[in-house]
Parts: structure tokens; sequence; C-alpha cells
């Protein structure tokens, strides 16, 4: 199996360009649970060690449903499968120019989700506009084991996630074991409390805010993806999930651009614009470097060919 390694603001993506499983023609709904249900275990190969890290977030290039669309999409990590990720986006965007496969300008990707743009405005930096965001719940407080009474906001930007405006810890890579502790742990009461996105959905991401002291930049922030690994980018995702809340309290007017930064201190820079419908439709502009161009092998006995899981 082909693969293309890059990183997004420092967090890993790698596009499956050859080999990888034929899931048929049917929505792209369809096709990620017929990934899920019948070829899992190329998911682990990928993702799992020892070919990959709990931090890699996997895409599977195929054929897109819509004539208007350069590739259909689809995402998926050491747990899972991910609706939408927004760094993976702009690395792919970045993998299919590195492929002569898409060219500067605006090209369309298909995700279970929904369509999003990807502008590639330089061989590394792209801005996807991701699929319409919004907040679904204001000051939800969740009892979190010796964490106390959490308050934070559910919002939906791509995938689900609760958002807390005050970080336990300050957010620096020295603090990363205890903020994804504490991250862990808010998950779970989530989870065991029944709070969830709209139709019952999970909140598999939860996401810490702080104030930062760079200059130029808005906000700091620390996400736990589901697999309990941290997101190294600021998360495309959770940060148009965090400018639905924004937009809605009125203390980012639309077209003004909102730097968020990652524990890291990699950034990206945000804004969004209104789709009348109460939501939003935020724009994520980052960079991408490809890392690896790699023939992922599985030899006959290896015991880990399909990854180390529990
Ligand atoms: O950038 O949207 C994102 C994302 C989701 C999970 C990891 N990164």
């Amino acid at each position: 199996m082909r693969v293309i390694d890059s990183h997004t603001e420092g967090e890993p993506t790698r596009v499956i360009v050859e080999g990888g499983p034929d899931l048929g023609r049917g929505s792209m709904q369809e096709r990620i649970g017929r990934f899920a249900d019948e070829f899992d275990h190329i998911r682990r190969m990928v993702i799992l060690e020892p070919r990959g890290s709990d931090a890699l977030v996997g895409a599977l290039l195929c054929q897109p449903t819509r004539d208007d669309c350069a590739a259909g999409v689809l995402f998926f990590n050491n747990t899972g499968y991910l609706g939408m990720c927004g760094h993976g986006s702009i690395g792919t965007a970045v993998t299919l120019a590195h492929l002569n496969k898409i060219a500067p300008g605006i090209s369309k990707l298909e995700t279970p989700v929904g369509v999003v743009s990807v502008n590639l405005l330089d061989k590394n930096t792209v801005t996807v506009e991701n699929v319409a965001s919004y907040r679904y719940k204001k000051r939800v407080t969740v009892t979190v084991p010796e964490l106390g009474d959490v308050t934070g906001d559910i919002a939906w930007g791509g995938n689900w996630f609760f958002l807390v405006k005050e970080s336990p810890f300050p957010i620096c890579l020295d603090n990363e074991r205890a903020l994804t502790d504490a991250a862990l742990k808010v998950m779970q009461a989530l989870e065991q409390q029944g709070i969830t996105g709209r139709d019952g959905s999970t909140i598999d991401h939860v996401e810490y805010f702080s104030d930062t002291n760079t200059p130029d930049a808005n906000s700091r922030n620390f996400v736990l993806c589901p697999g309990g690994a941290y997101d190294r980018s600021p998360c495309g995702t959770g940060t148009s999930a965090k400018l639905a809340c924004l937009a809605e309290d009125g203390v980012l007017a639309p077209d003004t651009d909102w730097v968020q930064e990652s524990v890291i201190g990699s950034r990206f820079v945000a804004r969004y614009s209104i789709n009348g419908r109460n939501e939003i439709i935020p724009s994520i502009t980052g960079r991408a470097f490809i890392c690896a161009e790699t023939t992922l092998v599985q030899q006959p006995g290896d015991p880990f060919g399909e990854g180390i899981s529990a």
C-alpha cells in the first residue's frame, strides 16, 4: 500500500494513495460504514504501531459521488473514523498537489459530513472552507471526578466538541500529560452523564482554551481527540466549533481573523461567514509539509501485521 505522510502545523496525516480498500460507489456515509465493518484491519495496519502512531490521522482517497469534487476522502484514526478533519484536509490538499492531482486555487473534497473546499494558496498553504458549524448548547455543566463541575459549550465543527474556556493547567507541552488526563476525564464524564451532541451523537473531542502571550495570536488551545491523543495543530474542526461559539456570543465579527494557537505553538488563521441558518461557514488557513512517501508492507506471519492493539 502506498502512502504519503505530511504534517499540518505539527499534526500528522497519512494519505493512502494506492492499494486501499475498494468501498464501492455508495454515498460517503455508506463507504465509511463499509470501511468500519469490513476493512477495519486496514485502518489498524495503517495507523497503529509499529507502522503508525496514536497521533496519526489517515485519509483514504476515493472516487467522489459528485462531479464537482476532485476526490472523496474518508478520515480515520487510532480508534475509529472521523466525519471531517481540518488538519487532514489541509494535508490531503498538499498531498494531492504534490501528486499533481490538484492545481493552485479551489478544489472540492467530498467527506461523509459534506463537501469542503480547499484553496491551495501555494504548495504548502491551504484554506479549508469547512462544513456549516454551529453551537448546539451553551454553558453545559458536567461533574467530573477529581475536577468537580466543569462548564463548557457543545458545538459542531465537522466533529462534536466540548469547549472549556478555562484550562485547568497552563497550555504548554510540559503539561501535556496533565491536560490529557483532565480532558479524558471530561470526555468520560460527558458519556457517563448522557451529555451528547445533536441526535445523541457522542462528543468525542474536548477542547481547553487559554489566553496566549504571543502578540498576534488570539487564543491557545489543547484538543483531545478520540483515541486519547492530543492534536498537535490547533484542530481545524475544533477551531470551527470555537468560531461558531464566538460568532453566537457576538465577540467575533464575520470576515475577521481569529488566530488560534496550538499547544505546540503552531497556528491556524480562521474566519467565518454566515449562511443565514444560524450557522457559520468557517475558513481555516494552515500549512502542511510532505514528510515521507512510503510503501507499507505486511509480511506473512507478522504477528503485528494489523498493528498493536489492546
Ligand atoms: O484538524 O479537525 C482537525 C482534527 C480532528 C482530529 C485531529 N485533527
